[in-house]
């Protein structure tokens, strides 16, 4: 697969079309799917069906017959494999050789049947029984201090699973809970949480009916969130503006036709989405914002002089801010020169879209990891909500901050309680409801942990789902570490990476996927998920499990925390998992203001709202006031320009979800058959004396002593900013030194990351 030469050939279609039929189609002939896949997916997103397990986009109240895209249609698929990775597979090949498989060859061997333990004797994976795993694991527990170990969840897993691990981690002895949201989008929860006073986004699915303009930030919906072209293609047809800043000229951002519009489909005329595309240098985008304010205040104040009424919302700004005059000073002086240099945009562009944004009455600010993988990106979210309170764009409708968040639940394991942050949990109310003395002590985030990993400090490295290893920065250096961890356990349904790199005691606990149905002592169970708006839906799994040994999710945190914990007699482990209704009343009287009446309501068309206070413009800030913020860089880069250095930004290609390879198709930006390859623009490449298909590659620029590269890299010309080169996540993360990630958050700068070439 993988050494298919590489076909770069232009992808002239749009998003969606026909196009992305045939990528459903690829996998599903793949799969051999059957007609439980085609059932499944037809209640894809609807009330009483399942909830997507790809990405966290809105769950319509009204959905569309076939309320699914591409990329979910995949997942599902991926999960209702008939494919199955049993013991005898690993009677037959070593760990050790294994690891020098693809992670696409990896997961291609289908679902996980039986919990299966490490064997160091013959480096095998053997079967072993659940009561087994379990009483070790906790025997394993009871040696180590509690503050030695990681918990870590990658996002999918549902919120009565999710409370449940956060509560074992606590009752057992502390906070360190990372998710994959500390590598994704914590420098929102930093950043959104300090100005706004709300970790998450403002919005609304219906808000999409009201906009007039759309401010797009480092997003890419045609791949990573595909559902949202349908309410961007229905704004436009509206009359709604879309600008979009991102350094590469992504398909789904240009042009999209409706699969599920037969006339679109025949006649292959579909919408243009972006009203402007500007391909902003890798973090320019806080300069790129300080031009569009700048000129904001600049129209304004010829506005007021003219004797027409301004621009700037002063009322809001009155009310609800603080510290506008220091930014505003601070707009005043930033120079236009450094502005177009830094964004690597024209102040003629970039007054053209303040303008924009200016005859607007409501605007949206949508961002995803274009904004929040940089060293200051805390900064670049800052201000995009400077841009939005100028006008008083939060907390009204078809207005707001958007974060498009990634995993199906990422946003809402944090919600209850998987979090590293102890001020973020109610943890005297939990002391209350179950009787014990929570930890207070910070807990570690991915990149503490990885520390921690690197150390030594750290003994033991849990996992519910995910691909720990291949996720993170820093690689080489990480998984020389990792196997000297005392015990790793991972609770997932395919084989992956990180599970071979056994500890010295090592487990894999396989688990139901989603889509399947989860059959406990009370009956049949539902969960529940929290999408990116803030909304919460109930999912119901319905085809057979991959395997009769399978546990569900929480049945296996239970399990666990039962093998590992002194009885209590507020601790009911065994009445939690045999019916998850009793967890969702316990997460109900831990957040009484968003979970009241929690059961009665998982199976509202649409989800229920939990609520926002910034959109009701509460601001639970510092000041109590919406923040104005004043950047101390115009560059989120953490390390600037050099001679001879190139901005590496890490991207998704079209058919993959994260770590998990479906193909080699990035159809999307027409690169085809490779994923081994450097994406870099003609003049570089000609500057560089570099031609189409050399091999070359990279290393690391990043002024530390440490030597991290890759190679092997095709270069393949692509449409990129001067200085910038273009990669695959997880390939390129050798490359990311552990240390280079947002100021505030420690969310790890993987799409600015220093870099020179190399030739073999
Ligand atoms: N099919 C599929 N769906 C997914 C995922 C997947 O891997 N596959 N992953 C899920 C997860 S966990 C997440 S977090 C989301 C991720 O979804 P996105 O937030 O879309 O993440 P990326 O694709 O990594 O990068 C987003 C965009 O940022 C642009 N960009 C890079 N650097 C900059 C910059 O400096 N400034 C600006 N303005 N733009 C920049 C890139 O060109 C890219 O278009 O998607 C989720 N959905
Ligand atoms: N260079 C670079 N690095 C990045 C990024 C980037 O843009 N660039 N993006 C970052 C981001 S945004 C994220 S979110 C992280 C992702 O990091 P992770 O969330 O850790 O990784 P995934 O690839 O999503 O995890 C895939 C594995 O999850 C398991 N799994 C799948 N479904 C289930 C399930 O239902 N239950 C259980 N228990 N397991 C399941 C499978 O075994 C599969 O192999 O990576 C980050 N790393
Ligand atoms: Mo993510």
């Amino acid at each position: 697969m993988g050494d298919e030469g590489p076909d770069t050939r232009h992808y002239d279609g749009p998003a969606g079309g026909w196009g992305s039929l045939r990528g459903i189609g690829h996998v599903f002939a793949r799969e051999l799917a059957t007609p439980a896949i085609v059932e499944t997916l037809a209640r894809q997103n609807k009330a009483k069906g399942f909830m997507c397990s790809s990405c966290a986009w809105g769950k319509p109240a009204h959905p569309h017959v076939f309320e699914f895209c591409e990329n979910g249609a995949k997942s599902t698929i991926w999960e209702l494999t008939r494919d199955r990775c049993t013991p005898a597979f690993f009677a037959e090949h070593t760990v050790t050789e294994l690891r020098g498989w693809q992670d696409y060859d990896l997961e291609m061997q289908g679902r996980l049947t039986q919990p299966l333990r490490y064997d160091a004797a013959t480096d095998k994976y053997v079967a072993c029984d659940w009561n087994e795993a379990f009483g070790s694991i906790g025997r394993e527990l009871n040696r180590l201090d509690p503050k030695s170990t990681i918990f870590y969840a990658s996002g999918k897993a549902s919120l009565e699973a999710s409370y449940l691990y956060a509560l074992f981690a606590r009752f057992y002895g502390h906070n360190n809970l990372p998710d994959s949201s500390n590598m994704c989008h914590e420098t929102t929860s930093v950043a959104l949480k300090k100005v706004i006073g709300s970790p998450v986004g403002t919005c609304v699915l219906d808000d999409f009916d009201y906009c007039d303009a759309i401010f797009y930030f480092g997003q890419n919906p045609g791949s990573n969130s595909p559902r949202f072209l349908h309410p961007l293609q229905d704004a436009v047809k509206r009359g709604c503006k879309i600008v979009t800043f991102n350094p590469v000229r992504e398909k789904g951002l240009e042009h999209f036709v409706n699969p599920q519009n037969p006339i679109e489909m025949l006649t292959g005329h579909g919408t243009a989405l972006s009203y402007m595309y500007l391909q902003v240098r890798p973090g320019g985008d806080i300069a790129a914002l300080m031009g569009l304010c700048k000129h904001v205040f600049a129209t304004d104040k010829q506005r007021l002089a003219n004797g027409q009424p301004g621009i700037i919302d002063r009322a809001f700004i009155a009310e609800h801010t603080h510290d506008f005059e220091t930014f505003a000073q601070a707009a005043l002086a930033a120079d236009w020169g450094e502005i177009e240099r830094v964004s690597g945009l024209t102040r003629n562009e970039l007054e053209r879209a303040a303008d924009v944004y200016s005859e607007a009455e409501r605007t949206i600010g949508i961002y995803g990891m274009g904004l929040t993988q940089h060293v200051h990106g805390s900064q670049s979210i800052g201000l995009l909500v400077n841009l939005m309170l100028l006008k008083g764009n939060i907390g009204r409708a078809g207005a707001g901050v958007s974060p498009v968040r990634g995993h199906s639940n990422v946003q809402g394991q944090r919600t209850v309680g998987i979090s590293e942050k102890p001020e973020l949990v109610p943890l005297d109310k939990l002391a209350a409801q179950f009787d014990f003395e929570p930890p207070r002590d910070k807990g570690r985030t991915t990149v503490d942990a990885c520390q921690g990993i690197l150390d030594g400090s750290i003994r033991a490295f849990f996992s519910l789902g995910g691909n720990f290893v291949r996720a993170i920065p820093e690689r080489d250096a990480m998984e020389a570490a990792w196997g000297k961890l005392d015990l790793t356990v991972s609770i997932a349904i395919k084989l992956n990476r990180t599970h071979l790199i056994p500890g010295r005691s090592a487990y894999i606990l396989p688990c139901l996927a989603r889509s399947e149905q989860d059959m406990q002592a009370g009956g049949p169970q539902s969960v529940t998920i929290e999408d990116s708006f803030s909304h919460i839906h109930g999912s119901v799994g319905k085809r057979s499990p991959a395997s009769p040994h399978l546990l569900s999710e929480l049945a296996i945190v239970a399990g666990l925390a039962k093998a590992t914990l002194p009885p209590h007699p507020k601790w009911h482990w065994d009445d939690w998992a045999a019916d998850y209704s009793v967890v969702r009343d316990l997460i109900a009287e831990t957040y009484p203001d968003e979970f009241y009446d929690f059961n009665a309501r998982i199976f509202e068309p649409g989800g229920f709202y939990r609520g926002n206070s910034a959109r009701d413009r509460i601001w639970k800030t510092e000041s109590g006031k919406a923040e104005f913020t004043s950047p101390t860089v115009l560059s989120a880069l953490g390390i600037g320009d050099a001679p001879g250095r190139f901005h590496l930004l890490t991207m998704r290609s079209n058919d993959q979800f994260n770590t998990t390879i479906y193909g080699f198709s990035d159809r999307l930006r027409g690169i085809e058959g490779l994923r081994s390859v450097l994406l870099i623009n003609p003049a570089d490449m000609a500057r560089e004396g570099l031609r189409e298909g050399d091999t070359v590659g990279l290393v690391t620029d990043a002024g530390d002593d440490v030597h991290r590269e890759v190679t092997g890299l095709t270069v393949t010309p692509f449409d990129l900013p001067d200085g910038c080169i273009g990669g695959y996540y997880p390939e390129m993360n050798p490359l990311i030194p552990l240390w280079l990630h947002d100021e505030a958050s420690k969310t790890p700068a993987s799409k600015g990351v220093p870099v020179r070439l190399i030739r073999p």
